[in-house]
């Protein structure tokens, strides 16, 4: 008995090593190893504030909303704090990510620890109606497009007003010149139609936001799963809307992730491949002190919020700094 269980044992860390020499070696190039989060008890521990304001709907009327506000410890209203914006996916709420995933005490521990000076962090929506009145059977692809392009002019004209007068940005008032003066102070990501509306958000507030969390979603601009049906064209759209402004690999960070088994990491990766025929603008690099767009693959991670949130981890000294 006892040697059938000396053997059983040595057979399953042997098996448990192969699998790690595999893992490692699929591992493609340009790819970096990820640094995961462990949840763990916290004596520093923020506060979620929710902020009722108002925008306005697709149909023109007055539409009350609501954002959470990741508010970290010790949060002093006389200091300027980084603000990154992190948008919900595809049936989601503002509530999706703290619901599904461990961000907040991954957030907590991470400033407690000092590995970040602590920022804040707005959970929004994109929504403007109650998403179960669309979604049935699966993702209605076009509607969900249109919400998150529609929610394009929210972002600047009422989000980002309501929350950096209530917060304190490094935005002194937040008409325009002062949010593109502050722009190296404020990142925006999402998961999967997130990381959508991520890349909507780069083409069209570059000049406002200097740092893109894409996680779990490709470029949907030129059609739904563009990233991968319309590659190129994807690509050299995005490459275009930073040149024609005037930014290069110089002025803004694209810090992308998704998991080996997620749905969109065959359409995330054919446009990150044609986005590196444009390096004065994307230039990747496996090495976050070098190049302004890097892309982590988390292995054996399916689409969920719980693997993504992994990748904020991974990035989190980088998206400030
Ligand atoms: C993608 C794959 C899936 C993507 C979005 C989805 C934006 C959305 C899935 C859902 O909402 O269920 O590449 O990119």
């Amino acid at each position: 008995m006892r040697l059938f269980l000396e053997w059983y044992c040595e057979r399953k860390i042997l098996r448990k090593m192969i699998r790690l020499f595999l893992n490692n070696s699929k591992r493609k190039k340009g790819e970096e190893s990820m640094k995961l989060h462990q949840w763990h008890d916290c004596d520093y521990r923020g506060n979620i504030v929710r902020v009722d304001y108002e925008t306005t709907d697709s149909q023109g009327k007055p539409w009350p909303k609501y954002a959470n506000v990741y508010v970290p410890f010790g949060y002093d209203p006389r200091k300027q704090y980084n603000i990154l914006y992190l948008m919900h996916g595809g049936g989601g709420n503002p509530d999706a990510w703290l619901d599904a995933s461990q961000i907040k005490n991954m957030l907590d521990l991470a400033f407690a620890n000092k590995e970040a000076d602590p920022f804040l962090v707005v959970f929004p929506t994109y929504y403007d109606l109650n998403p179960s009145e669309h979604r049935h059977e699966g993702v209605d692809a076009s509607w969900e497009d249109a919400q998150v392009r529609f929610f394009q002019k929210e972002f600047e004209a009422d989000l980002i007003p309501a929350i950096e007068e209530k917060f304190h940005t490094f935005a002194e008032g937040t008409d325009h010149e002062q949010l593109v003066r502050t722009r190296n102070h404020r990142a925006f990501g999402g998961f999967s139609m997130g990381g959508a509306t991520t890349w909507y958000v780069f083409m069209n507030h570059l000049d406002i936001v200097a740092t893109f969390l894409p996680l779990s979603g490709d470029c949907w601009a030129i059609e739904p799963k563009g990233g991968s049906n319309r590659a190129s064209e994807t690509a050299a759209l995005l490459a275009k809307c930073a040149a024609d402004q005037g930014f290069g690999k110089a002025d803004f960070r694209l810090l992308i992730g998704t998991g080996r088994q997620d749905i969109a990491y065959e359409n995330l990766v054919p446009q990150l491949e044609e986005m590196k025929k444009y390096p004065e603008i994307f230039a990747f690099s496996g090495d976050k002190d070098s190049g302004n767009v890097h892309f982590a693959v988390k292995e054996d991670a399916p689409h969920a919020y719980e693997q993504v949130y992994h990748h904020v981890y991974h990035y989190i000294k980088d998206i400030f700094r």
